[in-house]
């Protein structure tokens, strides 16, 4: 029932006196195993009454939905209630989340590791604006969010206040500008096309969240025995044209200095692998923007000056307009290959500022990869393979020195407290780097300058609409999907953002999600302690009041005690640089065993 004093009355008067003895009665849900096995035969007998919502599940299950992510609630109960009695609670298995900005975000996290379209149910008006902060994160990160959330169209069926209050007329407006494509279906087999619709069109590339409304009367009636599931399409993703490719081959091979700049090009793990052949078949430097794991960090070629280049060749690159107006002054040619091309809404500027580009292929970058590569084998002379080795010989040097700089630089402030954010990454590095590791989310910018990243779930990326409360629910979902994988997730998880959604936390203590979870606790929300400073500084004003409004202390914040109180063992404060090691021992076996824990490391802003 929606949250209202008030009894329902009207179409669910079936439920008046029967909810509480029929809820009673009702067995606890099956606990699911930690690896769901492939989808199986729903769990209700045969020539049993199939419902809508039971239909609705199969079709999830057809998308290979493992998981809904959700805070419950009563509009969308039918679906729940099938998941968990129709379909035993396995493919999709309930996750119970504390806010539907963390179901999103930790939905973010999980798909970003397993590649595909993830579920999530939230209530009606307030569920979806709940949800949206997230949501926008998936948009502008082209994650496919697959939401589902209902709403009492008609005006008839409002019974009270509650009802009324829940339903909207276009419900999918609010957030229609982050989504894809949304639709408000009227009848099931309305549903189940358009259901099939959203999954193919959230996965093909760009990728991006869609919605579907389900009115809350559509679940509760039997499915048409002749209605049946619609095959959902996987498409192909957009490859460049072959002239576009040959030319953009022709132009990189004739560079003296060609540049890659890839920012989302790596949508899976073969996308890393392609990278590292062209930029090995051209020996060209990668300038990795890291909204994905693209290249590996410590691969000879890995760095370059993009701005130097006389060919940059951008492949799903971000804002790449300075750079283009800088190469393009100097008499280069930019090539950008990127399937954001194919598809932009106008409201929110994800699309950056316009960039001037030479070639512009409208496709998807690691699908347009393998043309490109042999291509460009094809085109190559022994005399340019020559000039490409000399090349990357100087490439590599400098990258050499790009590492041994960073080493040195990762001394400073070693016996610091609080402590150095390099001392506290190189520490948990030599705890972690024989595990099949995943640092998921959180502050990487030592361990992208000194980790060996080699695999692309090894890292995925920041919040794309950068919204703060996005890295501790994120962290938790991926280590959801790293679990069926046996691999080892770690987070460096930011104070403030944790203070958003800490109820992630939880989730993971209740669904026994193993991860990591390393504070970098500088007890304030640091990067607006900057913006403070340097406001203060430009109007020749004291900064001194640098924790006025932008400070996490007075009290300090006890992360481990919160921790605890949701069944996450955790340990900390940590100060003293001497205590981490241990800490961090103890954690490494605790997650082991399959479980999350925290530790509170108290560490200098940056
Ligand atoms: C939803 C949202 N609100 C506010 C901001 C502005 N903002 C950007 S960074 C930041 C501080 C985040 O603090 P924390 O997560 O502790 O990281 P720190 O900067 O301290 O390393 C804030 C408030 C934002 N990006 N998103």
């Amino acid at each position: 029932m929606k949250q209202s004093d008030t009894p329902p009355v009207g179409r669910r008067d079936f439920l008046k006196g029967v909810a509480t003895t029929a809820l009673a009665a009702t067995p606890a849900a099956p606990q699911a195993p930690q690896t769901p096995p492939p989808a199986a035969a729903p769990a209700a007998d045969a020539g049993q009454k199939k419902y809508a919502s039971d239909f609705m599940v199969d079709l999830f299950r057809s998308m290979h939905m493992e998981y809904m992510f959700a805070m419950c609630a009563s509009s969308f109960i039918g679906i729940h209630e099938s998941v968990i009695n129709y379909a035993g609670n396995r493919n999709p298995e309930s996750i119970t989340c504390t806010h539907e900005e963390i179901s999103v975000a930790m939905a973010n996290g999980y798909a970003k590791i397993d590649g595909k379209s993830v579920l999530v149910c939230a209530h009606s008006t307030v569920g979806a604006q709940h949800a949206t902060m997230a949501l926008f994160d998936a948009y502008c990160d082209r994650v496919p969010i697959y939401l589902v959330f209902c709403n009492t169209q008609a005006a008839t069926e409002r019974t009270g206040e509650v009802f009324w209050v829940h339903s909207a007329q276009d419900p999918a407006a609010i957030i229609r500008d982050m989504t894809k494509w949304d639709d408000n279906p009227v009848s099931l087999a309305h549903f189940a096309e358009s259901a099939a619709r959203a999954y193919a069109i959230a996965m093909t590339p760009p990728m991006g969240p869609v919605a579907i409304v389900v009115d809350d009367h559509m679940q509760d009636g039997e499915t048409p025995a002749q209605l049946r599931l619609p095959k959902v399409n996987v498409r192909t993703p957009p490859s460049g044209d072959a002239g576009a490719v040959r030319e953009a081959a022709t132009l990189l091979v004739a560079a003296d200095n060609p540049v890659i700049v890839a920012s989302r090009c790596a949508r899976t793990p073969a996308g890393m692998t392609l990278l590292v052949e062209l930029a090995e078949s051209l020996q060209a430097g990668v300038v990795d923007q890291h909204r994905r794991m693209n290249f590996p960090t410590r691969h000879r070629l890995n760095g370059g000056a993009a701005n130097q280049a006389d060919v940059v060749l951008a492949l799903e690159g971000g804002d790449i307009s300075n750079v283009s107006r800088q190469v393009r002054q100097r008499n280069g040619k930019v090539i950008s290959i990127t399937a954001a091309d194919l598809f932009q809404r106008s409201n929110y500027g994800d699309y950056m500022r316009y960039a001037e580009v030479d070639l512009a292929i409208a496709a998807d970058a690691e699908a347009t990869l393998p043309a490109l590569i042999e291509e460009v084998k094809r085109l190559t002379t022994p005399d340019r393979k020559r000039a490409f080795e000399a090349r990357g010989a100087k490439i590599a040097a400098a990258n050499h020195e790009t590492y041994e700089r960073a080493k040195t630089d990762a001394t400073y402030g070693w016996d610091a407290s609080p402590i150095s954010t390099a001392r506290l990454s190189m520490e948990l590095w030599q705890q972690i780097r024989n595990e099949d590791w995943s640092l998921v989310t959180g502050w990487v910018n030592w361990p992208l300058r000194l980790w060996d990243f080699t695999k692309h779930y090894q890292y995925i990326g920041r919040a794309g609409g950068e919204g703060v409360g996005y890295y501790a629910p994120a962290a938790v979902g991926a280590a959801l999907a790293n679990r069926k994988h046996g691999r080892f997730t770690v987070a460096i998880q930011p104070d403030g953002d944790l203070m958003v959604a800490p109820g992630a936390l939880w989730t993971a203590a209740h669904h026994k999600i193993p991860l990591l979870v390393v504070m970098q606790n500088n007890r304030a929300y640091h990067q607006e302690v900057m913006w403070f400073q340097r406001q203060a500084l430009l109007r020749n004003r004291s900064p001194e009041g640098l924790y006025t409004g932008f400070g996490l202390r007075d009290p300090n914040i006890d992360f481990a005690a919160m921790a605890k109180s949701m069944g996450v063992g955790a340990s900390g404060p940590i100060s003293d640089p001497k205590d981490l090691a241990a800490a961090i021992r103890r954690g490494v076996e605790v997650v082991k065993r399959g479980e999350p824990y925290l530790i509170d490391v108290v560490t200098q802003p940056r």
